[in-house]
């Protein structure tokens, strides 16, 4: 049985859930919540070399990093969803829109909640406006790439960077409404049956937002 160590409301968390999810693929989930998992947190800090989750246990070998478990997946629990490109090509582009998707989006956004947490509630503004600036950057050059180039098929390695992704950055600096692409990107992601399983069993730790949770989504 494969163990998942990480948190529902990780976004890298969910990274590695959606496809676990998308295949079916049995999994037993070990909490990091500091009110449930102790030893997991334990574990987590020996096992990723700067401590952080997910963690994917499947016998004696253990994957750090939610790009290298999904990848992982894909060779070794393989199931109905086309998790890398067959095409070598389209696989390579399916590679750099996730480092798209984790560095410009998701660390990027990360940055203001670390804002926060680092100022205890109140952060540096310069930091929060210059992360945001950036999240804005990103989500123009992405509005444009998708209206150049189309993405592989759900649930692909991009869906599973781009759903947490933009789940959370949407909640620090909106994707503008002259983004049509991107913002249809959002909705049809969430609507996928293993994003939204990310999202509602994320939906009790919404307090844990540094920020604030908006009252949506
Ligand atoms: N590059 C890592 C990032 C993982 C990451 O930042 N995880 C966050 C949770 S979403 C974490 O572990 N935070 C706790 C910490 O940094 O101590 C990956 O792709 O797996």
């Amino acid at each position: 049985m494969l163990q998942i160590y990480g948190h529902p409301f990780s976004s890298y968390t969910w990274k590695a859930l959606i496809p676990l999810y998308a295949n079916g693929t049995p999994f037993e989930f070990r909490s990091v919540d500091p009110g449930e998992g102790a030893d997991n947190g334990e574990f987590v800090a020996a096992a990723h070399p700067a401590g952080k989750f997910p963690v994917l246990v499947d016998g004696d070998t253990t994957v750090v990093e939610a790009t290298a478990i999904v990848e992982y997946l894909a060779v070794h629990h393989p199931g109905p969803a086309p998790l890398i490109p067959p095409d070598p090509a389209q696989a390579a582009t399916a590679r750099m829109i996730d480092r798209v998707f984790d560095n410009y989006v998701m660390n990027t956004a990360t940055r203001v909640v670390l804002a926060y947490i680092v100022g205890n509630g109140t952060p540096d503004p310069t930091e929060v406006e210059d992360a945001k600036a950036g999240l804005r950057r990103s989500y123009h050059w992405l509005e444009d790439w998708l209206g150049a180039n189309t993405l592989p098929p759900h649930v692909s390695l991009v869906t599973c960077a781009a759903a947490p992704a933009l789940f959370y950055a949407d909640w620090i600096e909106p994707i503008p409404d002259d983004h049509p692409r991107l913002k249809a990107l959002r909705a049809e992601l969430l609507a996928l049956p293993s994003v939204s399983r990310c999202v509602e069993e994320a939906r009790p730790f919404r307090h844990y937002f540094p920020p604030g949770a908006p009252d949506r989504d």
